[in-house]
């Protein structure tokens, strides 16, 4: 079985005006599509084929010879776990669990605001930036291209993309504000709190 590109779990044009539908078209249609097909391309006939995603992941990570393999992999697996990450009238404080343990680790909402930011912000070149749980706490930190916290034994909470194409036809070179947007009015925190669940 090959992988398939799955479904945007909201319209193209659900979290309009703070991502467009033309990035949805170009984001979801062609980048993580390209991954995906890349991906089909690149395992089949090898012992990689028919394995879970994860697996792929954790197999080819630090591997120089399966570099494309993994690159693939993990952006499929970035960009599915990503929209996931946005609902339409999402963001803004989380309650409940996650508002607890985000003062324990940044002393309040507006820390945490100031560190996810900064750290998404100041990734050079491309990348994401996460909000991880890492030994029952939650962390802040970003990853390089591909990377992904899957292979540094920290759970994915919630993540942002910040590839120039994640932003620039909304945003131009404005990486900040788009932070701030993804932030301010697209968080789903609802699927954040259940990957604290199941990660624990
Ligand atoms: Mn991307």
């Amino acid at each position: 079985m090959a992988f398939e590109l799955p479904p945007l779990p909201y319209p193209a044009d659900a979290l309009e005006p703070h991502m467009s539908a033309q990035t949805f078209s170009f984001h979801h249609g062609k980048h993580h599509k390209a991954y995906v097909d890349n991906l089909n391309k690149l395992i089949a006939g090898t012992d990689l084929e028919n394995k879970p995603l994860e697996e792929i992941i954790r197999r080819t990570a630090n591997e120089p010879a399966k570099v494309g393999v993994f690159n693939n992999g993990a952006q499929v697996w970035n960009h599915t776990f990503y929209w996931q990450c946005m609902k339409p009238g999402g963001g803004g404080q989380p309650t409940g669990e996650l508002s607890g343990l985000i003062d324990q680790a940044f002393g309040g909402y507006q820390g945490f605001v100031e560190q996810f930011k900064g750290t998404s912000v100041g990734r050079f070149g491309s990348g994401w930036g996460w909000l991880v749980l890492e030994n029952g706490g939650l962390k802040v930190v970003s990853t390089q291209n591909a990377d992904n916290p899957l292979t540094r034994n920290q759970v994915p909470l919630l993540t942002v993309d910040v590839w120039e194409h994640a932003y620039y036809l909304d945003y131009q070179n404005r990486r900040p504000d788009f932070v701030q947007a993804f932030l301010d009015h697209m968080v789903n925190w609802d699927f954040v709190a259940e990957n604290l669940r199941q990660g624990r």
